[in-house]
């Protein structure tokens, strides 16, 4: 393993975020440690997490003197710095678009859309929660699944034969809407065709596979 062990990742491992970002430096083999924050473990509203990130929100990373937020930019950055042939980030403009429509996409629309599932169903009380305002907001999230499944008919991974941090970004969200119970979801052949496949990565079965909490 490359020695890289001035990469420092501060954030909980049971946020999305910071799972892409975790996935990401599996998938690249590259060394870090990884400090928890957020949520139960705190700290990121403390002054000296602010100077680093002033949204106190994770991840951060934190590479030798350079500090950056945002965890799809982390990902571009952790490939374009440490491995910059990677096709997990594709040099070819058109390719390098299509990878960053996803990443854009998915802060964008889809966010937005699964937050209030994910919520509901495995950060709230049982008793708490309502389960028909819970369909309404999942079929809202179905509507844009379904146009991840419309583009995958037709492509191995999301945009094309290669696997890139735009699957890595879609794959962590994936793993939520597949993980969630207790509402109707619509059967996505091609969706979950593609998310079958990362099974096995260890960067997957390490960070996004286990329970969700
Ligand atoms: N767009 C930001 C969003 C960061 C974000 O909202 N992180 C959440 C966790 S997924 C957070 O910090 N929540 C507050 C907390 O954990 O205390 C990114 O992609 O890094």
């Amino acid at each position: 393993m490359p020695n890289d062990t001035q990469i420092r990742i501060w954030g909980r491992a049971n946020s999305v975020n910071v799972q892409k970002v975790l996935w990401c430096l599996r998938e690249l083999d590259l060394s870090y440690e990884r400090i928890d924050a957020g949520m139960a473990f705190g700290r990121n509203r403390e002054p000296e997490y602010l100077a680093m990130n002033p949204n106190g929100r994770v991840p951060t990373l934190v590479d030798g003197d350079f500090v950056l937020w945002e965890s799809n930019s982390i990902m571009r950055y952790l490939v374009l710095a440490h491995a910059p042939r990677s096709p997990l980030y594709p040099d070819a403009p058109k390719r390098r678009a299509g990878v960053d429509r996803w990443l854009d996409w998915t802060l964008s629309t889809l966010q937005p859309v699964d937050r209030p599932v994910f919520w509901a169903l495995v950060r709230t009380p049982v008793e708490q929660r309502d389960m028909a305002a819970i369909q309404k907001d999942a079929d809202a999230e179905a509507v844009q699944w379904r146009i991840v499944d419309a583009h995958l008919a037709s492509r191995r991974f999301i945009e094309g034969d290669d696997f890139t941090i735009a699957d890595i970004a879609l794959g962590a969200y994936a793993r939520r809407w597949f993980g969630v119970e207790g509402i109707s979801k619509p059967k996505l052949a091609h969706l979950e065709r593609w998310f079958g496949q990362f099974a096995g990565r260890p960067g997957f079965d390490q960070f996004i596979a286990p329970p969700m909490s």
